[in-house]
């Protein structure tokens, strides 16, 4: 879940002469290793089953998928035990913004899918247990997507049980495959109400308009006497023990028959919450503030740090998950992230799990921003939004590839600089913002789809050449593409009823979400998967530091140089921007005399010390492989 403000981003028109070029259905570069190739090192993998526990979370490859969105292997739980129309059971097949019936069984049932595709690990949308419907009349939606939560310690009924949850992470475990899951500590489903107000109405009320010390405002009586507020110094429990009556600002209340709608118990009670109205996305109330409703917890408060650090820290106890992406990360205060990140690092590790991986939805495109959570708030890893948004510039507004080169110098702001920034998760399409493909259709509406396939397969090869995690969004390998953000970016893979996304042509293939769209052979898959298999094959693509060997005032040329330190030789990763065929002198290791190909037609020899000729295909890629000097790589 994200603030929204992202995804409603407009992208500048910009008028463009389109140069006429044929591109030609892709034409995948199967030279080097194939795909039978790449399976057969899985299997070997699979033999030492522990392995997955020793790599590194650079090494990983991510395929998110929402449980509800990605295939139905239980049709009997399809109403999550609920009895009664949309509205009771939050199932309409028909709906984008209700259950269509996805579960765990299911992706159990496509371990095969996903593993093919060259995953290494699965991001799994929120799995707790939410509740069913919300939102005022005529605008209810359910909790498909799981991020409005009344039930912490167990599995949404729509998803499946726990046992079915230990069997997906048992099995993906045994392929030496990993498993997150997307916890949500910001907020929990909008059960508190507000006697003042409803909704949109409750504005925000400030900290310094509606103290703690007073009852609505700072001319009201008296209340909370000796409570000493919320800076850090105060966080205690002392402190928070005087803190007694929660309508400062509103006056909360939990509607009647709702009093134990949520799990751990503890949760029930309006005094863990801010209870200070809607959030505007932005200062104080970004922290403190109610995303629509939903129940924004007081994450100050000492009771509430260690009822989620008990909350999460059990299911990394009971399940041996690999990891946490952490929701709405910017609106809660640092000082819980500093007590709940390295507990749950800790517990992980007294379970034997030495690589779990951490990361956090910060939405924004800043740099700067985003490493101040590496900082102050102990987080080991974000998502990467702003290399996904300088992608969309590069890619579909044909922006400097000079660009890139300033967002990777900028890798130096991350604590721990670049060798951090390969702890990024890294992406360009997801269930917030939308799919690339839709971004590039949006900018381009009259594009080829053969061009937009192409723009969005090298979207992906920056992803995986360049450091960080590729997240892969469930149906992107598929050629989706949608119709905007959001519930229209959540096409399921399992044959839709949804009229919206039924009528979309899709990238590469004649099918439409109508049918089952599990297909290995469709050629965005393939080029993924192939991607994956040089990924795989080339530490220096995991786990090598960058070097930008090329990158100019317009689209065209970009390169990188890949090393891991201490390693002789690097890897050249050439991207063509740009919509014609270019050549061009790369800057290389003078050392790098010989040189293999990985992916595409790279020259054998450089044209003189330090200096590489290059020759690509319109808004294509190589990836070259130099052993070092007097090496034959
Ligand atoms: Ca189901
Ligand atoms: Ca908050
Ligand atoms: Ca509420």
């Amino acid at each position: 879940m994200a603030d929204g403000r992202i995804g409603r981003r407009a992208f500048p028109k910009r008028l463009q002469v389109r140069r006429m070029v044929a591109l030609t259905i892709i034409t995948l570069n199967l030279v080097g290793l194939g795909l039978a190739q790449a399976l057969a090192a899985e299997g070997a993998m699979a033999a030492d089953k522990a392995a997955y526990l020793t790599r590194p979370p650079e090494d990983e490859v991510i395929y998110f998928l929402l449980p509800d969105r990605f295939e139905n292997g239980d049709p009997s739980n399809d109403r999550g035990g609920l009895s009664g129309g949309p509205l009771q059971t939050g199932y309409d097949p028909t709906q984008k913004g209700f259950y269509l019936g996805g579960d765990l069984k299911g992706v159990l049932s496509r371990l095969d899918y996903i593993q093919g595709l060259g995953a290494t690990a699965i991001w799994l949308a929120p799995v707790f247990k939410n509740k069913p419907v919300q939102g005022p009349p005529g605008h209810e939606s359910a909790g498909y997507h799981g991020y409005w939560i009344t039930d912490f310690t167990d599995v949404d009924p729509h998803f499946g049980t726990k046992a079915d949850l230990k069997a997906l992470v048992d099995a993906a475990h045994s392929r030496g495959m990993k498993v997150y899951l997307d916890i949500v500590v910001n907020h929990t489903a909008d059960i508190i109400k507000y006697r003042e107000c409803a909704g949109a109405q409750c504005v925000y009320r400030s900290e310094a308009d509606y103290p703690y010390s007073t009852k609505g405002g700072v001319n009201g009586a008296p209340i909370n006497v000796g409570f000493e507020g919320v800076d850090k110094a105060h966080q205690t429990l002392e402190n928070f023990s005087k803190l007694t009556r929660p309508d400062y600002a509103y006056t909360p209340y939990v509607p009647a028959g709702e009093e134990h709608a949520k799990t751990p118990g503890w949760l029930n009670d309006p005094i863990y919450y801010h209870n200070r109205g809607q959030t505007t996305y932005r200062g104080e109330s970004g922290l403190n503030g109610d995303f629509s409703g939903l129940d924004d917890l007081f994450t100050e408060n000492p009771r509430v740090v260690q009822g989620f650090i008990d909350i999460y820290g059990a299911w990394i106890d009971a399940f041996g998950i690999d990891g946490y992406r952490i929701d709405t990360a910017r609106h809660v205060n640092a000082e819980f992230w500093q007590a709940f990140i390295p507990a749950m690092l800790a517990r992980a590790k007294a379970k034997g799990i030495e690589n779990f991986h951490i990361f956090g939805e910060v939405a924004d495109p800043d740099p700067a921003v985003l490493a101040r959570f590496t900082h102050d708030d102990a987080y080991p890893a974000v998502l990467d939004l702003a290399l996904q948004a300088k992608l969309s510039d590069v890619l579909i507004r044909d922006a400097p590839t000079l660009e890139l080169a300033t967002l990777f110098a900028d890798d130096v702001l991350f604590k721990g600089g670049a060798e951090a920034a390969l702890h990024l998760p890294t992406f360009i399409s997801n269930h917030d913002m939308g799919r690339f493909a839709f971004a590039i259709r949006k900018a381009h509406p009259k594009m080829a789809s053969a061009e937009v396939m192409r723009r969005v397969v090298l979207g992906y090869a920056f992803l995986f050449f360049s450091r960080g995690q590729p997240i892969i969004y469930a149906g992107d390998e598929q050629g989706f593409v949608g119709l905007g953000d959001d519930q229209a970016a959540r096409q399921p893979l399992f044959a839709s009823k949804v009229a919206s996304y039924n009528s979309q042509a899709l990238l590469g293939t004649s099918s439409t979400t109508a049918q089952a769209n599990f297909n290995p052979d469709h050629p965005i898959y393939r080029a993924l998967a192939q991607m994956a298999a040089v990924r795989r094959a080339d530490r220096a693509l995991r786990r090598g530091l960058q070097t930008v060997r090329a990158a100019g005032d317009g689209p065209g040329l970009f390169a990188l140089s890949r090393r891991v330190p201490g390693e002789a030789g690097e890897t050249l990763i050439v991207f063509n921007t740009s919509d014609r065929p270019i050549t061009g002198q790369i800057r290389i290791d003078y050392a790098s005399a010989d040189w293999i190909s990985e992916h595409g037609a790279c020259a054998p020899h450089a044209s003189a010390p330090g200096s590489y000729g290059v020759k690509l295909g319109a808004l294509d890629y190589l990836v070259c492989r130099s052993a070092g000097r007097g090496q034959k790589p």
